[in-house]
């Protein structure tokens, strides 16, 4: 096992930094090692911790199942092509000859990337390794993934329907009081309008923008989340001027896309900004290639967003990032007017997002 082990090590050596980063991301958000133990380890102090954890042989399988994860389509296609040129079966009958000559065979594969990955084949071959699910980790949402230790805001990997991997942003402390602490689902955020808001229906719901920065998680992803757990809303409002208000709600919840992602929210508690959500309560979701609003009108394409409207709006999340107060367009920019009276006035930073009620 001491000589897989060094195989592993060597092949990871061979790791470009940033699918090293990737690969101790992975191993961090699928509980195998906690944050702490990711401070400023490297990668092989990170194999050691493993190792030291789960022992030399379950260690190699976890990781050799992330590799190929991490991997997954480019290793497909290698697989497939190796198959064909039928030297798989040969590599993995080849048992277990001299140390020496693997290596040596292992690094003249390594000159190129794909072959770095037929490696890994061939590693995954020699362990008989049963894909399993690295350490049995997969949490539901932001709340799973606060429990299970990491307190600390960022992205993590949910998984709110079955085996499909949800990136999100998890905010695990927010200025509210105790109750509002740890593990809430960033479902929408504005924050530089670095990110085109105006997007069709298979967008929103599908979800889009950048995890780290603006996004809409999607609004399949919201009916799967809140379809198992009962969840409250809270709304984080900035304006301009760097003043702050919020609007939390007891109870959120989207319905299925059969009946247009119908949206439910009640129990408001108002946090300075006001309830700007009643409004657009027990309404459809609207794009600007589908009207389900209840206007004569088209309120996505009049006010250039997409939204539960209703007649059309109080608060337009997904409207224009209009960099403060513009009345050029009528109630186009990302407004909450219950907080500023005013539809002109358009907020720097917005962010929606939900948390399990226990
Ligand atoms: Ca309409």
């Amino acid at each position: 096992m001491a000589f897989v082990k060094e195989l592993l090590v060597n092949s990871l050596k061979e790791l470009l930094e940033a699918e090293l980063k990737e690969f101790q991301w992975y191993l961090k958000n699928h509980g195998c090692v906690s944050a702490s133990e990711m401070e400023n380890a490297d990668v092989l102090d990170t194999v050691d911790t493993m190792v030291a954890r789960f022992g030399p042989e379950e260690a190699v399988k976890i990781m050799m199942n992330i590799l190929k994860k991490m991997n997954q389509n480019l290793l497909a296609e290698e697989l497939e092509n190796k198959h064909k040129q039928g030297s798989t079966a040969e590599d993995s009958k080849a048992g277990t000859p001299d140390n020496k000559e693997i290596s040596l065979r292992l690094k003249n594969r390594l000159k190129e990337d794909y072959e770095r990955i037929l490696l890994m084949v061939f590693l995954v071959a020699l362990l008989h390794v049963v894909l399993g699910s690295d350490c049995k980790f997969m949490p539901f949402d932001c709340s799973d993934v606060y429990k299970s230790g990491q307190t600390v805001s960022g992205i993590y990997t949910i998984y709110p329907a079955g085996e499909v991997p949800v990136w999100v942003y998890c905010e695990m402390v927010s200025d509210g009081n105790d109750e509002d602490k740890g593990g809430w689902t960033v479902i929408q955020r504005r924050m530089d309008g670095s990110v085109n808001f105006y997007r069709p229906w298979n967008q929103y719901k599908r979800g889009f923008g950048n995890v780290e920065g603006e996004y809409w998680l999607g609004l399949e992803n919201m009916y799967q989340l809140t379809r198992n757990r009962k969840y409250m809303l809270r709304v984080d409002l900035e304006d301009f001027e760097g003043r702050k208000g919020f609007a939390l709600y007891s109870f959120f919840s989207v319905d299925c896309e059969c009946v247009g992602y119908k949206l439910h929210v009640s129990g408001f508690k108002d946090g300075g900004a006001g309830d700007s959500l009643a409004t657009h309560n027990e309404q459809k979701f609207s794009t600007f290639d589908k009207d389900q609003d209840s206007s004569e009108d088209h309120c996505a394409k009049r006010y250039l967003g997409a939204f539960w409207y209703n007649y059309c709006h109080h608060t337009n999340p997904n409207g224009v990032y209009l960099w403060g107060e513009d009345d050029t367009h009528f109630a186009i920019g990302v407004a909450w007017v219950t907080w500023k009276g005013n539809y002109a006035i358009s907020m720097k930073s917005i962010s929606m997002k939900i948390k399990n009620i226990s």
